[in-house]
């Protein structure tokens, strides 16, 4: 049987990381340590003070999360997607908004203009935002579309050397911060196009959104354009339709998946501790059955997520993985690290809503990971699409 120490340390009830190959327990230890250095000693306030720890944005470039997959070549790290995979692991065992930080400017910025980009632009602005000089963010929900982004009415109008944009974007993740915004709007003939809007750009502005009781040390923010000039040269040319924003998204939801996991095994960590430590009717509360009821189901679960995550890692490195398997794995993950977060908190009883313990933090963090990159219900009819060839999404 494992020691106390290690049982704290570890997770690995199968033995998954006999699965893993050195780079990734390389990568992983790495970013779980600089995770436990730079994140877990600010990060409770920052998140109290709903204030985004922004000096992290070139500190995550260092550790090479931005883009971990991606070509070096362009800023990433040239890595596999398993590799990409632990490292979201890992920055969300520290905090959902600092593994969001990178989801987004790894997965729904570099990866477009990389996928989708010319070799100008890829030159322009890859290194750059791989090195956290500069940070992006992605715009495609707007007010009055979220879920149905096909319905979106931010458009562009041909204008000689530029597009004229106009429309407004919601809920946009570092959009405060950034210098880059890869933004989706309509052509005149009703495509969705990708463009690439920079900072300073006359009528674009970036208004912060506040009041936020989730993923508080992420900012957020409105991207909103008044006839701003954007040059032809920053279409991304390479895509036209849904499908391209869609694909971004299958790329972070991928990272999602994985990210939960680390949510949840904090969340276990401390209700595993936590239970050891507090003695309530003479004994440690972990020898009652109901709070080791809780524990075993945790870790089951932990588990199940950790195998799935795998599996889909390795049809992710043949490029086999489909949108529907990483929807099952992005719904059944953070649903997972939810239902944890959530029993953690009462194993710890009173002391589990004070800022003492990181459960609170995460169970309202995660209450936006069920909601964004996709509604835990949308996933839900992904599949239920899937298996029945049958469209519910309208009705
Ligand atoms: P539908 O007709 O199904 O699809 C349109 C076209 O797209 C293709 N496609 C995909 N391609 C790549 N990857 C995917 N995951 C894809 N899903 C669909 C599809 O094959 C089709 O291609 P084509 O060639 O036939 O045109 O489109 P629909 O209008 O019926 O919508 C379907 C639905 C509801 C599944 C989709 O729109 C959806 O996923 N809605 C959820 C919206 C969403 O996830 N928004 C996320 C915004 S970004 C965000 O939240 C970032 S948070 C980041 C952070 O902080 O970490
Ligand atoms: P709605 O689409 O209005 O959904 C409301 C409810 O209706 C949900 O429960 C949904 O499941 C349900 N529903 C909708 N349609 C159906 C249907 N057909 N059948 C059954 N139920 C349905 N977006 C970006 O583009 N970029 C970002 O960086 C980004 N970051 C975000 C950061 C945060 C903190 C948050 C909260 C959101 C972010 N989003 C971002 C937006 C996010 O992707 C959307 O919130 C999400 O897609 C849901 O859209 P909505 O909020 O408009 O909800």
């Amino acid at each position: 049987m494992a020691n106390k120490e290690d049982r704290f340390q570890s997770h690995d009830h199968y033995n998954v990381d006999a699965l893993l190959e050195q780079d990734h327990l390389l990568a992983r230890d790495a970013v779980r340590t600089w995770v436990k250095q730079s994140v877990s000693p600010i990060i409770e306030d920052y998140s109290e003070r709903a204030e985004c720890p922004v000096h992290l944005f070139k500190e995550l470039a260092e550790i090479g999360a931005f883009g971990p997959s991606l070509p070096i070549k362009y800023g990433g790290g040239g890595m596999d997607e398993i590799a990409y995979g632990v490292i979201m692991q890992e920055l969300e065992r520290g905090d959902s908004g600092i593994r969001s930080m990178a989801s987004v400017q790894g997965s729904l910025v570099m990866y477009p203009i990389y996928r989708f980009g010319s070799e100008e632009q890829r030159i322009k602005y890859l290194p750059k935002l791989g090195a956290g000089e500069f940070v992006g963010c992605f715009g495609l929900t707007e007010p009055d579309h979220g879920s149905d982004p096909g319905g979106m009415t931010t458009h562009i109008v041909d204008d000689g050397d530029v597009y004229i944009l106009n429309g407004a974007k919601m809920w946009i993740t570092n959009a405060p911060q950034a210098d880059v915004a890869v933004v989706w709007a309509k052509d005149q003939e009703g495509a969705i196009r990708g463009l690439i809007v920079e900072k300073g750009m006359s009528g674009f502005s970036a208004p912060e959104i506040h009041g936020k009781w989730s993923l508080r040390a992420s900012s957020t923010g409105e991207l909103v354009f008044e006839d701003v000039r954007v040059p032809k040269k920053n279409l991304l040319p390479d895509v036209k339709g849904l499908k391209g924003p869609l694909s971004c998204l299958s790329k972070a939801r991928y990272g999602i998946a994985w990210g939960a996991i680390g949510a949840a095994m904090d969340c276990y960590d401390s209700a595993l501790r936590y239970s050891l430590e507090r003695q309530q009717f003479g004994r440690p509360i972990g020898g009652f059955q109901l709070t080791q009821k809780k524990l075993a189901e945790m870790i089951t679960e932990i588990t199940k997520a950790q195998l799935l995550a795998w599996r889909l890692g390795t049809l992710a490195n043949k490029g086999e993985a489909t949108p529907a398997q990483i929807s099952m794995a992005k719904r059944n993950n953070v649903h997972m690290a939810l239902e944890i977060a959530r029993e953690a908190r009462q194993i710890h009883g009173g002391m589990g809503i004070t800022n003492e313990y990181p459960i609170m933090r995460h169970m309202m963090n995660l209450e936006t990971v069920l909601t964004y990159e996709g509604t835990h219900d949308i996933h839900l009819l992904i599949t239920g699409h899937n298996v029945t060839g049958l469209d519910a999404f309208r009705g």
